[in-house]
């Protein structure tokens, strides 16, 4: 006698799943959910705890064996190298006399200096001298390399699209033959360094005790890179910006001054120094709590988001709100 099973859904995905085939509709909101979820949480790097690790690292290996001597900041949420969901940061340290020798990779690359003088990268034959708040690019695919002319260490926050190139199988470096590309000391502005001293000017000059201001590419006005962007604040003594809410994430570096900066329900307590994640779309406000005027750096993935046509902003005021 032939029993007749009865067909069931469960029957139906036991055995689809031996098909390497799995039903969509149970997991559809979770593979598109109805509102942007970031899987990184909000969170501070201490620099005063972690820049005795960069001098302890200095002390314990060269750049010829490290051939780049970072810390990683990683998202207590994530793993390496997510400092947010798209973007990864980590402080370098260079010390007088070290190179950091040249390769050129796919994931674009930025600097800002935190201190030191006479550091410079050379990036495809353009060598750029680093100072304390500089912004330097290392685009995509150009060939670059590190170095410490002066007398103190070099310690500067990267920047890279790293994470989303884990998920990109394009992700490769190319080593060059000598430690060092050839390049020479560029004496006129370079579309790839962008100092303080003309940054601050340009913040200093805006109307308003809470402002940002972006960087744009010198030669042609366009964000920094197709994927990260960059920008700047002013903060003045007890102000505090705008509630504003977006899908990019961001990586922030107090520069000057102390505050914190509300994150959906949490609080971040920062000063000189110190380097914070901002995860997308959470209300965020950012608030000069010191006695000096707030300036911050900041790198995000709004072009990214911008080309993927799912840049957004707004005030934050409704609770999942998505147009
Ligand atoms: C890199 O090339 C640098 O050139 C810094 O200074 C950090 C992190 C991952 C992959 C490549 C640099 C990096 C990196």
């Amino acid at each position: 006698m032939t029993v007749v099973q009865q067909d069931s859904l469960e029957r139906l995905f036991d055995e689809a799943v031996v098909e390497h085939a799995e039903p969509l509709w149970p997991l559809l909101s979770t593979v598109s959910p109805p509102f942007p979820v970031a899987k990184a949480m909000p969170y501070v790097w201490d620099y005063t705890k972690l820049r005795p690790f960069c001098e302890r690292a200095a002390r314990l290996v060269g750049t010829e064996l490290a051939e780049r001597r970072v810390f990683m900041l990683i998202n207590p949420k994530l793993k390496a190298p997510h400092t947010t969901d798209t973007l990864y940061a980590g402080l370098q340290t260079i010390l007088p006399g070290e190179t950091a020798r040249a390769h050129r990779h796919t994931p674009f690359a930025l600097r800002f200096i935190i201190e030191g003088e006479r550091g410079f990268t050379a990036v495809e034959g353009e060598k750029v001298m680093m100072q304390r708040g500089d912004l330097v690019l290392t685009p995509s695919w150009e060939w670059h390399d590190h170095g410490n002319e002066g007398d103190v260490p070099m310690i500067w926050l990267d920047g890279l699209d790293l994470p989303l190139w884990q998920v990109l199988p394009s992700n490769f470096t190319e080593h060059y033959a000598q430690a060092r590309y050839p390049s020479d000391l560029l004496k006129t502005a370079s579309n790839r360094r962008y100092p303080w001293a003309e940054m601050q000017p340009k913040l200093d000059a805006k109307p308003g005790a809470a402002v940002e201001e972006r960087y744009h590419m010198r030669a042609n006005g366009a964000d920094i890179s197709a994927t990260i962007g960059a920008s700047a604040y002013r903060i003045d003594k007890g102000a505090k910006t705008a509630p504003a809410r977006e899908t990019a994430s961001a990586v922030f570096h107090a520069y000057e001054g102390s505050g914190r900066t509300q994150v959906g329900d949490i609080t971040l307590h920062w000063k000189r120094g110190d380097t914070f994640a901002v995860p997308a779309w959470q209300t965020v406000v950012h608030e000069n709590t010191g006695d000096e005027r707030v300036y911050l750096f900041r790198f995000d993935d709004r072009p990214l988001m911008s080309a993927l046509s799912a840049l957004r902003a707004d005030e934050g005021q409704h609770p999942n709100g998505f147009c």
